[in-house]
């Protein structure tokens, strides 16, 4: 069912948030309640990423949509939903809207669009092209697959931020963008529920270790541990060696900021002075010095920053930040390490 009180034009405004708040939060809960609502604003933000993209890549000087970009899409919006009756409905929203901004920046949309009902979700890992690196079309014929399933907190703010600060260098293709489904075998799961961690804070400003690992990723007071400024870490003991094939994090996601220099480190030896290997680090000016680099920077949300591994063994996972753009302390709300018995050879 779709809301009829809810303009075209709004639902645009709140896909690419700029809606104030109060507004967002009301469009929000309508949104949450109704799928039809929810698979627009998704498609809306889907071709706003592809739009932005095309545009950077056609010309050096567009920071972000322009405000007649902006009404392109509301017009193919206005269009869709006057034919919202027709079952297949969502297919035409991404072409109608790619093909009016198509008329305006000459097809480089179209193209990169590929003119699909859906858009091609092939999971593209940041940096390292060793990690693991599975599309979705080759892993659902691919027996011993399946997608990882990641149980998401209530999100505490809509959209993505506009105006990207210059000193962030997160994947702007990507930017607004709902995760891609990550694959796996079939018998990997979270194994790092309720297991010890340790910190080079052993002393939190607020709250305790406990709180990595005790399956509560809401964003809310109280539920995140705040370790001391600057470069920290904090340590997961998974009690055994694990094959790993993802660790996600969820910082303070309480608001959508930028956390520096963050690295991720397997290792069997609980000191991190042998075997250790960096399966994530954007730490690209190498601030915290342990050169590499090579990932993107990210916003923090409620999906949590999903970290590919390829199947690695390890007992211990340590991850590093150094500040955010928000303040110079370092927060973990949640970290997930999604693995499985090492496998007999
Ligand atoms: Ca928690
Ligand atoms: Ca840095």
């Amino acid at each position: 069912m779709n809301d009829p009180a809810i303009k075209p034009e709004t639902l645009t405004a709140f896909a690419l948030g700029e809606l104030d708040a109060d507004q967002a939060a009301r469009i929000a809960e309508h949104v949450h309640q109704n799928p039809a609502l929810a698979e627009q604003v998704e498609s809306i933000r889907r071709t706003a990423a592809a739009i932005t993209d095309a545009l950077q890549s056609s010309a050096d000087s567009v920071p972000s949509l322009s405000g007649e970009h902006h009404q392109k899409i509301q017009n193919a919006l206005e269009q869709t939903m006057s034919i919202q009756h027709e079952p297949h409905r969502h297919i035409w929203l991404p072409i109608c809207i790619a093909a009016a901004i198509a008329l305006l920046i000459g097809g480089a949309v179209w193209m990169q669009m590929g003119v699909t009902d859906k858009p091609q979700r092939t999971h593209v890992p940041d940096g390292d092209p060793t990690l693991a690196q599975v599309e979705p079309a080759e892993a659902s014929s691919h027996t011993g697959l399946k997608e990882l399933e990641i149980e998401l907190p209530n999100p505490v703010f809509v959209g993505t931020p506009k105006d990207i600060p210059a000193n962030v260098n997160i994947d702007r293709a990507r930017h607004g963008m709902p995760r891609e489904p990550f694959f796996a075998p079939t018998d990997v799961h979270d194994v790092s529920l309720n297991k010890p961690v340790t910190s080079s804070d052993p002393y939190p400003i607020i709250g305790d270790l406990d709180l990595v690992t005790d399956g509560d990723k809401e964003a809310l007071d109280g539920r995140y541990v705040e370790l001391a400024p600057g470069k920290q870490w904090v340590q997961i003991d998974l009690q055994k060696p694990q094959q790993i094939y993802a660790v996600v994090i969820w910082h303070n996601h309480m608001d959508p900021r930028v956390y520096r220099d963050v690295i991720v480190q397997l290792s069997n030896d609980p000191k991190f002075e042998s075997d250790v290997k960096t399966v994530f680090n954007n730490d690209n000016d190498n601030s915290s010095g342990f050169s590499g680099g090579g990932n993107y920077e990210y916003f923090e949300s409620f999906e949590g920053q999903l970290v590919p591994v390829d199947g690695l063994t390890a007992r211990y996972v340590r991850l590093w930040s150094n500040g955010s753009t928000s303040d110079d302390q370092n927060h973990y709300t949640e970290v997930e390490v999604f693995g499985r018995e090492p496998q007999a050879k």
